[in-house]
């Protein structure tokens, strides 16, 4: 509905239409169409409204995640040539991987907000309308299927990266989140779609909170935003930068199985590298040092008792 008001004020061009003929387009009463005008309002849309006159878009904000605001000045050669861009839906993941096995590699799936974002193991993502970058990416590497994990890392390096030339001195939280001042703000959820020997496709998911200011009660102890981290970006420029480092990094991968650049970026922006970690297994929580990252992108630790332990993947805490 928001993008047929959208729709309607735009075909109007700059001329006025009245609540009541957009009442009667989209079969909404006069009460729904005010509704979403303020909503509109409340995102950055500068609508001019008149007495008698009606509605008017003065400006549109430049900071939806559409295709048309994001292609401009992306410099990728695969990612992001196709962006399907929502309002709302349940998980871009769960889309993604839907529609995985037809679209090509590189398609990207936005939306402004997710009714059922997903973390790992069925845990819920937290992902409020026009809040924060709620992206899938379809990828179809000619790799074999035990290669695919180290693709979270490449995304983690470059999310730091990306973010880093935005000026936001962000750290990666072996594998998937990335923090700032000590408190999540991305979260990466990799899924694939495999047979043996072969990957049909890969579904890369991230999630980046950019202006929340309030969280939930469940997760303000351990979430922030860049915003509320006094970093004002905007949106579009963190989804092309994201884009364009990770398709870089990516391809080296795939192509040349280089992942040093990849490794370097995880030490340097490590947040665990040199420190006192705790390894969980169910249960059980391990207080142990953070040694490294080994070539496989594992993480290596080193506990109480001296023994020196690779991990491929699992949790951690700080
Ligand atoms: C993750 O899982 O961090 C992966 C998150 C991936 C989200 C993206 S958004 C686009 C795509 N579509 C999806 O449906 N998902 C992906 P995990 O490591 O399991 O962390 C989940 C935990 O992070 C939760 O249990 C909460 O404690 C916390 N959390 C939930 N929402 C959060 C948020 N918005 N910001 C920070 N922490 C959050």
């Amino acid at each position: 509905m928001r993008k047929k008001i959208i729709q309607e004020i735009l075909d109007n061009k700059s001329k006025f239409i009245s609540g009541e003929e957009l009442s009667k387009k989209l079969g909404i009463s006069r009460t729904a169409v005010w509704k979403h005008i303020k909503s509109l309002r409340e995102e950055g849309y500068n609508i001019e409204s008149v007495n008698k006159k009606g509605y008017r878009l003065i400006e549109k904000p430049d900071d939806l995640l559409t295709y048309d605001n994001i292609y401009h000045n992306l410099h990728t050669k695969i990612l992001g040539k196709k962006i399907i861009h929502f309002d709302t839906i349940d998980s871009t993941n769960d889309y993604a991987k839907k529609i995985g096995n037809e679209e090509s590699e590189g398609a990207v799936i936005i939306s402004e907000e997710q009714t059922k974002g997903r973390g790992r193991l069925g845990r819920n993502w937290h992902s409020n309308s026009y809040e924060g970058i709620w992206m899938s990416i379809i990828l179809k590497p000619n790799i074999v299927p035990y290669k695919a994990p180290f693709i979270t890392l490449i995304a983690g390096a470059s999310i730091v990266e990306a973010l880093n030339k935005l000026g936001v001195n962000a750290k990666i939280k072996w594998p998937n989140d990335i923090i700032l001042n000590e408190k999540k703000i991305c979260g990466i959820l990799t899924e694939l779609s495999a047979e043996i020997e072969r990957i049909n496709h890969i579904v890369l998911g991230i999630g980046i909170n950019v202006k929340t200011m309030e969280f939930s009660q469940e997760i303000c102890d351990v979430a922030t935003s860049l915003y509320k981290e006094n970093y004002i970006v905007s949106r579009v420029d963190i989804v092309r930068n994201i884009l364009l480092e990770f398709e870089s990094l990516y391809l080296e991968y795939i192509n040349n199985n280089s992942k040093e650049k990849v490794l370097d970026i995880c030490r340097r922006h490590s947040a665990i590298i040199g420190k006192e970690i705790y390894t969980i297994r169910g249960e059980e929580k391990e207080l142990v040092r953070c040694l490294d990252i080994n070539e496989e992108g594992n993480l290596i630790i080193k506990r109480n008792d001296g023994s020196i332990k690779e991990i491929i993947s699992g949790e951690i805490s700080i």
